[in-house]
């Protein structure tokens, strides 16, 4: 049973780079298209174009450099408190490069999303345009997942897929790739703002129906199946 909210949903973004997931969700919020306040984004690198993108929108942006902790364990619970300073109902990770221990991961259960640039449970990991190149597959894409402490293992939302080229390198697969992940990403985070999304015992249940598979988004007509 979804549930109308009468404040918006508070959000916070983790990422490492360019930002183009977080800005699909900060022009969706300025359209008006999106009912969520993005209370931070954080950053574990200094240089992440993202952050110019935050302050661009009045979003507080902070670093936390991963490599000023000489530890894992001393890292991430900093990043905990961090994160939990804006009591965010949802956490979503828009190009985070780091990997987060089982213990971060658990106590945001639930709450944080992910989107993984490949078809899952095709190419989990790193480097996955490149893998998709290299075995030839004839159709790549993007998935929004929920986070679980199994890398990109968790319970996948939604996808989309585009075809690939046979000229396709990298960067011309990646981009094919990234524009449809700024359709799909914010219209998960509006379902979760909506209460219409949560994580039940390794599944997705959305609408009050638990999924079998992930729903498609199709990128020719975009309607949702
Ligand atoms: N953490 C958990 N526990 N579970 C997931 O599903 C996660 C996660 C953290 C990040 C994003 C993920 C992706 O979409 C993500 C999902 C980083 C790496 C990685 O190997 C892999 C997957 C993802 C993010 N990172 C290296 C590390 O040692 C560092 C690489 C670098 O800094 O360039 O953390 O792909
Ligand atoms: C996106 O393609 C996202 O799927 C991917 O990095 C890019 C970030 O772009 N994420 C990962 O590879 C996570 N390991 P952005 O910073 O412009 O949103």
């Amino acid at each position: 049973m979804s549930h109308k909210r009468h404040t918006p949903l508070p959000v916070v973004v983790l990422i490492s780079g360019g930002g183009s997931n977080l800005q699909a969700l900060i022009d969706d919020i300025e359209d008006g298209a999106l009912k969520i306040e993005i209370r931070a984004v954080i950053s574990n690198r200094g240089d992440a174009l993202g952050l110019k993108r935050a302050e661009q929108a009045g979003i507080p942006a902070i670093v936390l450099d991963n490599h000023a902790f000489s530890d894992r364990d001393a890292y991430e619970a900093r990043l905990r408190a961090l994160i939990d300073r804006f009591a965010p109902d949802l956490v979503v990770l828009a190009g985070f490069m780091r990997i987060l221990e089982a213990r971060t991961v658990n106590h945001y259960l639930g709450r944080m999303i992910n989107i993984h640039p490949s078809l899952l449970p095709k190419f989990q990991g790193l480097h996955t345009h490149a893998r998709a190149l290299e075995e030839r597959v004839e159709r790549h894409g993007a998935s929004v997942h929920f986070v679980t402490p199994e890398l990109d293992g968790g319970p996948v939302i939604l996808q989309v897929s585009v075809p690939v080229h046979p000229d396709d390198d990298v960067d011309r697969l990646a981009a094919r790739v990234l524009r449809w992940e700024h359709r799909i990403y914010p219209l998960v985070v509006g379902w979760f703002s909506e209460g219409r999304l949560s994580l039940k015992a390794e599944a997705v249940e959305f609408d009050g129906r638990v999924l079998d598979a992930p729903l498609q988004f199709d990128a020719v007509t975009g309607a949702v199946v």
